[in-house]
């Protein structure tokens, strides 16, 4: 049996990759941020999987300690979670991109069309990923699940009754955990019809956040060339703005602030 220092060393690969995923991943978001624009990943989890359950899953799957690297597929596990049922192929298509550049992909499972019985819905992918760590050069399986944010609160909860009745889960709650993930379905499908609007509705709010980031930005120049007044005239103008939420009032007081730094005529 491994010892307790053999399994940090075993796992220092594992933990690197989490990191580096989730790091990949939260960036991809941010991108989407910088360009003011809908981003289909709304956050990112990781985890290495405790020595515990490894060895529990080993005894329920009878793969031998020296099997674990080759055949347990989620020692690394990276939870992306998305606003919409869309977004879901979408960030798929985003990683089928990255397939034998950034890791290749091994398989793929699709939960969402052909749900688990208990009504579990996500999308799987298990990859091959490599890793340069302490321990040398490694290539690592990890396991990314892709799900909405409904499925997410679903599965949570399902996972947690598990637990609590050790996978013995009596018939009557089943049925009632599958009668919820019928409504998560539900709702889904429901919130997939809203796309556009919800698209347009967080598109226009980031763009605002945008545009007020940048006139404050103008605001701290303006004061730093003395013009306390100016800065302060417009200060209360995008107070008033603010109120109304106008990306054409903030662009324009955008545009009156950048002719004043620039010394033009106002
Ligand atoms: P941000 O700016 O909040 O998006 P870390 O290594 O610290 O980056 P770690 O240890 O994996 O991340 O933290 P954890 O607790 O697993 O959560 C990871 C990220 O998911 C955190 O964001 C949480 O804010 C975010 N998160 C968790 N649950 C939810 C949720 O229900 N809704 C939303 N929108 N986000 C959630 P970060 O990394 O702090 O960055
Ligand atoms: P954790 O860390 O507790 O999440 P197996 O791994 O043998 O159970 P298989 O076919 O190898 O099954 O893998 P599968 O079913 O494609 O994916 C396994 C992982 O998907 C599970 O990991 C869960 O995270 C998730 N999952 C699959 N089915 C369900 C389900 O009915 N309910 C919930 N809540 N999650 C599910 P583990 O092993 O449970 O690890």
């Amino acid at each position: 049996m491994k010892d307790i220092r053999e399994w940090d060393t075993f796992l220092i690969p594992y933990e690197q990759a989490v990191e580096e995923l989730k790091v990949k991943f939260k960036h991809l978001r941010r991108g989407y941020d910088d360009l003011g624009e809908y981003s289909p990943i709304e956050f990112v989890v990781g985890r290495v999987k405790k020595v515990s359950s490894i060895l529990s899953k080993t005894r329920r799957l009878g793969i031998e300690y020296e099997e674990i690297a080759e055949k347990m597929e989620d020692i690394a596990g990276i939870r992306i979670m998305c606003q919409l049922l869309g977004d879901i192929y979408h960030v798929v298509e985003l990683l089928r991109e990255r397939d034998g550049k950034d890791f290749t992909i091994l398989y793929e499972k699709d939960y969402i069309r052909d749900k688990k019985e208990s009504g579990y819905r996500s999308y799987h992918l298990v990859i091959s990923y490599p890793v340069y760590s302490a321990v040398g050069y490694r290539e690592i399986l990890a396991e990314i699940q892709i799900r909405t944010l409904a499925m997410n609160f679903w599965a949570i909860i399902e996972h947690s009754l598990n637990y609590k009745y050790q996978n013995q889960v009596p018939l009557s709650v089943r049925k009632r955990l599958q009668s919820a993930a019928a409504s998560v379905w539900a709702l889904d499908l429901e919130m997939q019809q809203l796309k556009e609007e919800i698209k347009s509705a967080q598109k226009l709010f980031k763009q605002n956040a945008m545009a007020v980031h940048n006139i404050n930005a103008q605001l701290q120049l303006l004061s730093a060339v003395g013009d306390y007044d100016l800065a302060a005239h417009f200060q209360s103008r995008l107070d008033a703005i603010l109120d109304l939420s106008s990306t054409e009032r903030l662009e324009e007081l955008y545009e009156q602030i950048n002719s004043c730094l620039s010394g033009e005529p106002r």
